[in-house]
């Protein structure tokens, strides 16, 4: 096992990464290697998919499954082997048979099909200690000895920035959104992989063009939502429960929010949020339902202790998922890409094992005091008031925007974005996205005339709206993204936020401060490098960085 692709990863002397029987997550070694398998068959699917679609031919399942599949893979989603061996057996047969139709539309077009080496020609044997004898050339460390770290990692940036390009449009895809175009370049990136690239400048200018296919994954994802849902709306969201009996929904999976709200109509079950579902409450169609009554808990770090008193029954669609304590292993449930051994999923949309569970434990007894946040400060939210926020630039009401996005973690230097919302100063606004804001959220951070000083614009599925809410105050100012008084501080802590980033280096935007320490993955030298490029920063202490954003050339 070697496994670096989240910034929890052990960090020692002698070199980062999870390398023992288990690493931080609670991924264990076949796991981790079985992921490594299915990332190598899935590489195996995509030379041939490119291949096929020089003659025009394509497969949805095909296409459809590798999103799905390397979702899978990403921190705190699926822990569970016997499903990773189920999607490597079926890697090996949706590749077979694209390399079927390929190799007969080459013969009949009177070409030699091309031969392929690597992935293409895998064959995944059937038993696990067969399976785990192959895992050397599907490690991400692949190759070190020859190519050197830098390499390797330049290739781990990639690999980890498509894993989170899958995660988004994988929501998309699952509400019926799909782009042959987006499949076509995440296919041909994964093709590149497969050949594993050594010209650095290369496999930099890929990372980049993740960025892209990135930023197309988060507007088909934002149409997906927007259009199944509606814009979202300042809403006021409970966070505080009420009496009655209880499911807890998890992860960031809108169309499985709202098919648990139409199964549990009119049943007594009071529908609660809890870490990425918090921005749902935002969306006209699901806070229609009466009975999502508001938010429970904070941050994904403290579910095991949250979970356990939670009287009612857990589902969690995506990610974060971390080992569920004996105390709810019995009322809890996974969806979609996630995944623990002895944890009953649900494939098919169907709770009602789910609801069963809910109606047997007693909910909760008695309603909790009235304690509420505000969300949904989406594009649609932010741009209606546009005009007022560009008056109070101007006016200097608004001096600064610090946008505080990003993940959340364990890691006790997160303290770090508390400390820096805490510390804006009081003519400046804080936007947030992703679920770093649990730390900070139910602080009281009062208005400008009018606008609330801290805007929450939703998951980090949303980083659509916040670059789209960027470009328009560019535009009003008419000045670039990189001029406005705005500046970003990202929080990472798995591959979703690799790919934001890349999004945000390939839109050019500079600047940017990343923390709360740098990735395992980006050697020393590819640090220099994004540095000189793009000015990314760590992040130092909140006062300073807060002095440098607002006393900035
Ligand atoms: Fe380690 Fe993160 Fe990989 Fe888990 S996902 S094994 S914590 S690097
Ligand atoms: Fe969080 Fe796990 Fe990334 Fe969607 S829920 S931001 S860490």
């Amino acid at each position: 096992m070697f496994c670096y692709q989240c910034e929890q990863t052990t960090r020692t002397d002698s070199g980062n990464g999870c390398a023992m029987a288990k690493g931080v997550c609670g991924k264990d070694q076949v796991t981790a290697d079985l992921q490594d398998l299915l990332i190598y068959g899935i590489k195996g699917i995509a030379q041939y998919a490119r291949r096929a679609r020089g003659f025009g031919i394509s497969d949805r399942e095909a296409d459809g499954f590798i999103l799905y599949a390397m979702f899978t893979t990403l921190t705190n989603v699926n822990f569970n082997p016997a499903r990773f061996i189920a999607m490597i057996q079926e890697a090996a047969r949706l590749r077979d048979r694209i390399k079927a139709r390929y190799e007969e539309a080459a013969r009949d077009r009177g070409t030699a099909p091309e031969v392929l080496n690597g992935p293409a020609t895998w064959q995944p044997v059937d038993d696990m200690d067969g399976l785990l004898a192959q895992t050397a050339s599907a490690a991400v460390t692949a190759g070190r000895e020859q190519v050197g770290d830098d390499i390797v990692g330049l290739r781990a940036m990639i690999l980890y920035g498509l894993k989170g390009v899958a995660a988004y449009a994988h929501h998309a895809h699952v509400l019926g959104y799909e782009s042959d175009e987006l499949y076509t370049r995440f296919e041909e990136i994964l093709d590149f992989l497969a050949g594993d690239p050594t010209d650095a400048e290369a496999l930099v200018d890929q990372a980049l063009a993740v960025g892209q296919l990135n930023l197309k994954a988060l507007e088909l994802l934002d149409a997906a939502n927007t259009d199944s849902f509606g814009h979202p709306e300042p809403a006021s969201v409970r966070m505080t429960p009420v009496k009655g009996k209880a499911i807890l929904i998890s992860g960031h999976d809108l169309k499985d929010m709202a098919a648990l709200l139409e199964q549990t109509k009119g049943m007594g079950i009071n529908v609660y949020t809890h870490g990425e579902l918090l921005p749902a409450h935002g969306y006209p169609k699901l806070r229609a339902y009466p009975h999502l009554v508001g938010n429970y808990g904070g941050a994904w770090q403290d579910q095991t202790r949250e979970f356990a008193e939670f009287p009612g029954a857990i589902l969690m669609t995506s990610n974060c998922l971390v080992e569920p304590h004996p105390r709810y292993r019995q009322r809890i449930f996974t969806a979609g890409p996630v995944g623990w051994p002895g944890v009953r999923h649900i494939a098919n949309g169907d709770f009602s094992p789910v609801i069963q569970a809910a109606l047997a434990f007693p909910g909760f007894q008695e309603d909790g005091p009235e304690q509420t946040v505000t969300v949904g400060f989406a594009r649609n939210a932010v741009l209606g008031v546009a005009d007022k926020v560009v008056d109070a630039v101007k006016t200097g009401a608004i001096r600064h925007f610090f946008l505080i996005g990003g993940c959340d973690g364990a890691a006790p230097g997160r303290n770090y974005y508390t400390d820096l919302a805490d510390r804006v100063p009081e003519d400046s606004v804080v936007l947030t996205l992703g679920c770093g804001k649990y730390r900070f959220n139910r602080h009281e951070f009062g208005a400008i005339g009018g606008i609330p000083r801290l805007l929450d614009i939703g998951q980090c599925n949303d980083a659509y709206s916040a670059i789209q809410i960027a470009s328009a105050l560019a535009q009003a100012f008419n000045c670039g993204v990189n001029d406005l008084p705005l500046s970003l501080m990202v929080s990472w802590f798995e591959q979703k936020a690799v790919a934001v980033l890349l999004t945000l280096l390939s839109l050019g935007i500079r600047g940017i401060r990343l923390g709360p320490s740098l990735p395992a993955f980006l050697t020393p030298a590819l640090l220099e490098q994004l540095s000189a490029r793009f000015d990314l920063k760590p992040i130092t202490t909140a006062e300073a960085d807060i002095e440098a954003a607002l006393h900035r050339a």
